[in-house]
């Protein structure tokens, strides 16, 4: 059965799914996986960060921010020529998907933004679906990003509209999704989710959901991330509880539930949870991982481990991705 994808959903809906019992949840995420996807397959993505440090927002999580004294090997951009040998290697070990991360608060058009274009082609022509981060866009710049081949746009909402305020100063909530809208209006696909375990509430986590879901159309992917305590950040700095993976848990079912034909990406903090831990996640319906040895600045799950843990789960790298919102027809 094709359930009908719905962009109305209230907090009140959403915070019900998300307060399910816990194995009456995994169960219908897990059922709703299988509707829309092959379950057996996850998507694996890798980061490149193409521009790293100096940023001049004030994200309270991030190691990139000018203004916090961290310890990152920052680096000016990238040349093209660099990008291409990391596409090769990321080829080469079966990724199907590239991510140019920059720390800029915004594009702007200049030489800088015109080389990142000659990236995108670059990593296009690897036969990669190319994705960015790179902060604020405008709709004339989006289009120029669709031009040179871009597949999708990550931009992350974060936190709930609420909570913005108390994470970020410099930018406000409206301002990313204007981005959103920007990423949309150029025929890109949205990439766009957020981060658990910076202090916020179950509400936060639950209007977080309710933003994304009622997106038309639902961003294509949802990063789950979990907060990793960078010393000399805000948050780094702060004593914050571990996130608990039955929070993660029942973060990526809810998801796998209100936007059923989206890629839920386990993100940041997947280096912290088990194999156990991870099963579970995949059974809640999360189908897409950020792997390789590095995200940004940060170390993640080793590639060997990560081959482990697919082989014990009877899981492989997605081949390609499939069309949004077209249900799979292989059931696992
Ligand atoms: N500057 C661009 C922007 O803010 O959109 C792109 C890069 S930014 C590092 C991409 C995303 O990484 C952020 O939106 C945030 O969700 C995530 N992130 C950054 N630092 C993190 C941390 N310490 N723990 C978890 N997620 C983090
Ligand atoms: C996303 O949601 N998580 C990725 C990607 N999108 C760009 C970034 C995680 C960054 C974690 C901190 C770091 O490595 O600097
Ligand atoms: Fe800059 Fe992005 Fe880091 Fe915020 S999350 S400080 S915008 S690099």
């Amino acid at each position: 059965m094709n359930r009908i994808l719905r962009h109305n959903w209230t907090f009140s809906e959403i915070e019900e799914i998300y307060q399910r019992p816990l194995l009456t949840l995994i169960f219908e995420a897990a059922s709703v996986h299988r509707e829309f996807f092959n379950a057996k397959e996850v998507q694996v993505s890798q980061l490149i960060s193409v521009k790293t440090g100096g940023c001049p927002e004030d994200c309270h999580y991030c190691p990139q921010a000018a203004r916090y004294n961290t310890n990152i090997n920052k680096h000016a951009l990238m040349t093209v020529a660099e990008v291409t040998t990391i596409a090769k290697e990321a080829k080469a070990n079966g990724r199907t998907r590239l991510c140019l991360g920059a720390a800029w608060r915004e594009v702007k058009d200049n030489a800088q933004f015109d080389r990142v274009l000659e990236m995108v082609e670059a990593v296009n022509a690897e036969g990669l679906e190319v994705c960015a981060t790179l902060g604020l866009l405008e709709e004339h710049q989006a289009l120029r990003l669709k031009e040179a081949g871009l597949y999708a746009y990550n931009h992350n909402i974060d936190t709930s509209e609420e909570n913005y305020g108390s994470i970020i100063s410099t930018r406000k909530f409206s301002d990313r999704l204007r981005t959103l809208e920007n990423v949309r209006k150029a025929q890109i696909t949205v990439c766009c989710g957020g981060i658990l375990g910076m202090g916020e509430s179950e509400a936060d986590r639950i209007k977080m959901l309710t933003t994304l879901a009622t997106l038309t159309p639902h961003p294509e992917s949802v990063p789950i991330n979990t907060l990793i305590q960078v010393a000399g950040t805000p948050l780094g700095d702060k004593e914050l509880e571990p996130v608990p993976i039955w929070d993660l848990v029942r973060m990526v079912a809810t998801a796998r539930i209100v936007m059923p034909s989206s890629y839920v990406r386990l993100s940041a903090g997947r280096i912290q949870r088990s194999f156990q831990d991870q099963a579970l996640c995949f059974l809640a319906g999360a189908n897409s991982i950020h792997a390789g040895d590095k995200l940004l600045t940060t170390p993640n799950n080793r590639d060997t481990d990560d081959m482990a843990m697919f082989d014990i789960l009877g899981l492989k790298p997605q081949a390609q991705s499939f069309q949004h919102g077209q249900p799979h027809s292989l059931h696992a």
